[in-house]
C-alpha cells in the first residue's frame, strides 16, 4: 500500500517536473521567436511602390516615366499574371536587359550615366518606358 501511494506521488512528481520544464522551455523559446518576428518586419516593402520602383501591372509600366538622380538603382516589380521583361531601346545610353519577369520577380538597374533611356518590354513590344536621368 505504502508503495503504491509512493509511486503516485512520484509519479506526480515527475508529471510536476516535465510541466515545469514544458513552461521554462517556452519562455525561452520566445526570446528568439520574438526577435525574428522584427527580423521579418524589417524586410524593405517591394510592392509599396516607392520613389525609385515602377511596378509592372495591367500590361503596362507604372509610373511609366521616371526621373532619378544619376547613380540610383530603379526597381523593376512584376504584379501581373504574365511574364515580362524589361529592355533598353537601342538609342539609350547603356543598355539592359531583365530575364523574364515571372510574377513577383523584380529586376535591379543602376543609372551611372545621364540622359534619357527608353525601354520596352520584349514579350509585349506595346509596353513601353522612359526613365530620365539627372546628373
Ligand atoms: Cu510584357
Amino acid at each position: 500500500m505504502s508503495r503504491y501511494s509512493r509511486a503516485v506521488l512520484c509519479s506526480a512528481c515527475i508529471a510536476l517536473l516535465i510541466f515545469a520544464c514544458i513552461a521554462a522551455g517556452c519562455s525561452s523559446a520566445q526570446a528568439p521567436a520574438a526577435s525574428g518576428a522584427t527580423f521579418s518586419n524589417a524586410a524593405p516593402p517591394t510592392s509599396s511602390g516607392g520613389a525609385n520602383t515602377i511596378l509592372i501591372k495591367n500590361f503596362a509600366f507604372d509610373p511609366s516615366s521616371v526621373t532619378v538622380k544619376t547613380g540610383t538603382t530603379v526597381t523593376w516589380v512584376n504584379q501581373d499574371g504574365a511574364p515580362h521583361t524589361v529592355v533598353s531601346d537601342a538609342g539609350s545610353p547603356a543598355a539592359f536587359t531583365s530575364d523574364s519577369l515571372s510574377t513577383g520577380n523584380s529586376y535591379k538597374f543602376t543609372f551611372t550615366q545621364p540622359g534619357t533611356y527608353t525601354y520596352h518590354c520584349s514579350i509585349h513590344p506595346s509596353m513601353a518606358g522612359t526613365i530620365v536621368v539627372q546628373q
